[in-house]
């Protein structure tokens, strides 16, 4: 431990600490804007390009970073003198120099933190105009919009995809005023190895990191006469949603939801948790299958499609291991357009399918050719929940106000088994729900399946199945998912059955949620969301849920069955 003294104040703290951690002892807020602390993830952005955060040390003549310069024993600091924060002000001015300062269009308008930062600093004109670096907006991914000249070089993108995720799509090119983050030789997003996670978005500070804004197209398709529109939600939608509206992280809003969509003018709101009990049939039987024959093992999840990109770019050796299972929302399109269209005698090209996702990659994955069926994608378009938030707000629709209503059917029917697909360790749950009961014939005492449960990046666990001990493990965030994945191509692992999600949390945490600034506790809080969905539930296992079961006895036939195969299974591409 060391002494400091802050602000006239001599405290205590870790020789490992920065000033900005030592003034956080004590309450003392200093504004920071590159800098972001997720070390629960292991990103931390040290990188003090901004600015924002300098302070006065004494004996020194320049001003410091608070939040790169380690404290020292008998260090004095001062946090508040008018020459440190007039000096943040100017900080913030340059940036605001090379900015376009379009903020009143720009998609982060309110949630951009260079905008807080500059009415929390007092910058009341623009004093400096120069120079402005112009560079081409990248629209060349289906998921995320890029445009470098709201790019302030705080590095928290790179520092992401580099240190969380592992897959170095980004980094620092050329030198000086023209230096700007982006992939090598400024290749156009769609030709790298990104993964569409949309962690990068997650962080980014301005507007230069975004969702593709699909808002426009829905707000077409429902206007479009003879066309039947259906919208479908994901299980993470429902405990995140409600923080656009000022509830707290975690508030179940599902009947609000259903009844904001079905105010929104959708023909039919149905339900990705339908979809999430079916996909659970399908991975289950695929499980025992190679469990039996002990083949392609460790099976490995296959709804989340950033993994599904990073493993094909990064893993092409083991590509026979991935479940052969489309995601949910997937299976959901080709049940509503070839069942559903059928049953109620709708032409499939008269219907849209609209898919309300937490995560952004969702929209990259429904333009998959090879996810189509006969011509026919799944799912024509893809929001994310900040962009449902939007036009719940364009609509003028009062959310919190809103009576609940409950998802229309057969599509809307599912189970605890389904809504735990949203967090991390959810869908290994579900699996071993049905797959335990499928191998012994027995009924399971518990449901709940705690070792797989929690925000650890890496856990395991086995779990007694009648004479056999299977063994699970869950990686979330990318980079967890390398360690694993390296360890089966060395030959090393022992597991039957993986579960990963490219996102910190799993889908709680996808890159089309809220925003959490910095603060993900959030993560836990809907997390707890949805176990507690889960545990209202009465039926709690996919199998046991009567609309998949007479979706199999009218329609599909076995799991795993031909017509299965044709629409519900998919294949990987090196
Ligand atoms: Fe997910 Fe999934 S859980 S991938 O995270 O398997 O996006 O919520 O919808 O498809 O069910 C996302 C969430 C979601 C699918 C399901
Ligand atoms: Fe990296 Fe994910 Fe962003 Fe792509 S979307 S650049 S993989 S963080």
């Amino acid at each position: 431990m060391v002494n400091v003294t802050i602000n006239n104040k001599t405290i205590q703290v870790p020789e490992d600490y920065t000033i900005l951690q030592a003034a956080e002892t004590l309450n003392i807020k200093i504004p920071t804007l590159c800098h972001l602390d997720l070390h629960n993830i292991k990103m931390v952005n040290k990188v003090a390009s901004c600015r924002a955060c300098v302070v006065e040390v004494e004996g020194r003549r320049n001003l410091a970073p608070s939040c790169s310069t380690p404290v020292f024993e008998g260090m004095k600091i001062k946090t508040d003198s008018l020459r440190a924060i007039r000096a943040r002000r100017t900080m913030v001015e340059l940036l605001i120099s090379d900015h376009p300062k379009d903020c009143l269009v720009c998609l982060k308008n309110g949630e951009c933190e260079l905008q807080s930062i500059s009415h929390d600093l007092g910058v009341k004109q623009i004093r400096f105009e120069g120079e402005m670096s112009t560079y081409p907006v990248d629209m060349t991914s289906k998921a995320i919009y890029r445009d470098s000249s709201k790019c302030i070089l705080c590095r928290r993108c790179e520092t992401m995809c580099n240190d969380v995720q592992t897959v170095h799509a980004l980094s620092g090119l050329d030198r000086g005023f023209g230096t700007v983050v982006g992939p090598a030789f400024h290749a156009p997003l769609n030709e790298t190895v990104c993964t569409f996670c949309g962690q990068c978005v997650a962080v980014c500070p301005t507007g230069a990191l975004v969702e593709v804004d699909n808002v426009p197209k829905v707000w077409r398709a429902l206007e479009e006469k003879g066309k039947t529109v259906v919208v479908q939600v994901a299980p993470a939608v429902r405990v995140a949603i409600g923080e656009l509206f000022g509830m707290e992280p975690g508030t179940v809003v599902t009947g609000k939801l259903v009844s904001a969509l079905k105010n929104l003018g959708f023909d039919y709101v149905f339900d990705t948790d339908f979809a999430a009990d079916l996909t659970i049939m399908e991975e289950a039987h695929e499980m025992i299958e190679r469990i039996k024959e002990n083949k392609n093992l460790p099976i490995l999840t296959s709804c989340c499609p950033a993994w599904v990109k990073f493993f094909e770019h990064q893993f092409p050796d083991l590509l026979d291991i991935p479940s052969t299972c489309k995601s949910p929302h997937e299976m959901f399109g080709a049940v509503t357009k070839h069942y559903f269209a059928q049953k109620m005698g709708i032409p499939e090209k008269d219907m849209i399918v609209v898919s309300v996702m937490p995560c952004v990659a969702k929209k990259y994955e429904a333009e998959r050719p090879e996810l189509e069926f006969g011509g026919v994608k799944d799912v024509d378009i893809v929001i994310t929940t900040r962009e449902l938030g939007r036009m719940i707000k364009e609509a003028g629709i009062n959310f919190n106000m809103l009576d609940d209503e409950e998802y229309d059917n057969p599509l809307g029917e599912s189970t605890g088994a389904a809504v735990i697909f949203g967090t991390t360790g959810g869908v290994i749950e579900a699996a071993l729900r049905t797959a335990a009961e499928m191998i012994t014939g027995n009924e399971l005492e518990s449901v709940d399946f705690h070792a797989v449960r929690g925000l650890a990046g890496l856990r395991e666990a086995q779990v007694q199945v009648g004479d056999l001990t299977l063994n699970i493990a869950v990686a979330h965030g990318l980079g967890n998912a390398r360690t694993l994945l390296e360890s089966i191509r060395r030959g090393e692992s022992k597991y039957h059955a993986i579960e990963i999600m490219a996102c910190p949390g799993g889908c709680i945490g996808g890159g089309g949620q809220p925003y959490h600034h910095g603060n993900l506790e959030i993560l836990r809080q809907r997390a707890a969301g949805i176990y507690a969905i889960d545990e209202n539930f009465t039926i709690r296992k996919s199998h046991e849920n009567p609309a998949i079961q007479e979706l199999y006895a009218k329609f599909l036939g076995e799991p795993g069955g031909e017509l299965s195969h044709k629409l519900l299974h998919t294949s990987y591409f090196e």
